[in-house]
């Protein structure tokens, strides 16, 4: 059973050696732009962050798609078959790095670091008035990584509402009453473009955004005008809606805005080879893989 290898920007050689090193009997094929019909035809799976466009209508034998990443959302593309399952990694750790990066920028935040660094800038030793956190945080999206987040936010102090499409609250509610939110959904039709000018105009004066989602979860002109106008005090965006960013995009210069290249945390290609190879063990025993992922919703 031939598994393509899809992972760029990733380089596949990554996932080549960590699958080699438990599994040496499972066939790969690395993803190259003249990648023949032929190639794609005894392909029956795919270990992937991304589809190029218009390959997976070429593989007509594919049997599974096992994303590389929690989010799938650049696997579930048009042309992929209705009966392909589609199965993601769950990673605790990778969960926790999340976590970590959220509390470091919640707590940079909240504890006025932004201004003490401005401060060193001009060599200005100041004191300002300083107390414990005890900010409210929203927390959008409570899987695996949103879990994670909302618990470590509250062990360091913060008191934190999660919430999630299938809450009772209506999104407004929960926003208004947020001093930090952070994006943690999955990106689906719904979750598209969420927070934008309506959203943040709900947000309270001051407040500060957190998005370790996907960049599409934002409408960027809308956030940039909201940290402007100064009704947000900024964002951390770990994530973009163009990535790579290029070096024109207006993002970069926005005083209150810190952005991050989707760092916040990965799966190691050793995990991934461990669920891939599990996974793909079932799926040779002609079995449903495990870590489905609901094709409808999107997560
Ligand atoms: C993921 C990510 O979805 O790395 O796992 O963003």
């Amino acid at each position: 059973m031939k598994t393509l290898l899809l992972t760029d920007p990733m380089p596949a050689g990554y996932f080549t050696k960590a699958i080699h090193a438990i599994a040496p009997d499972v066939e790969l094929v690395e993803y190259r732009p003249d990648i023949t019909d032929a190639e794609l035809a005894q392909a029956e799976v795919v270990l992937g962050w991304r589809f190029p466009a218009g390959i997976a209508g070429r593989m007509p034998k594919l049997r599974w798609v096992c994303a590389v990443a929690a989010g799938v959302e650049k696997l579930l593309v048009p042309d992929l078959a209705a009966q392909v399952p589609v199965s993601r990694i769950v990673d605790t750790e990778q969960a926790e790095g999340i976590a970590q990066f959220v509390v470091m920028m919640a707590l940079r935040h909240a504890r006025g670091l932004v201004g003490y660094e401005a401060q060193q800038r001009e060599r200005a030793w100041r004191r300002q008035p300083v107390a414990a956190v005890r900010s409210r945080v929203a927390v959008l999206g409570m899987g695996t990584m949103g879990g994670a987040v909302a618990r470590l936010l509250g062990a360091v102090g913060f008191e934190v509402e999660g919430w999630s499409r299938s809450s009772a609250a209506p999104l407004d509610t929960v926003l208004v009453r947020a001093d930090i939110v952070v994006c943690a959904l999955p990106l689906t039709a719904q979750t598209d473009s969420l927070l934008d000018a309506r959203a943040f105009a709900c947000m309270p004066r001051g407040s500060y955004l957190i998005n370790i989602a996907r960049g599409a979860h934002v409408v960027e002109p809308d956030l940039i005008d909201a940290v402007t106008s100064g009704h947000l005090a900024g964002a951390a965006l770990d994530v973009q809606r163009n990535e790579p960013m290029a070096e024109d995009d207006p993002l970069w210069s926005v005083p209150g805005i810190t952005i991050t290249p989707h760092i916040a945390a990965q799966s190691s290609p050793q995990t991934i080879a461990a669920q891939f190879v599990a996974g793909l063990r079932c799926v040779q025993r002609g079995e449903a893989p495990p870590q489905r992922v609901d094709r409808a919703r999107g997560y």
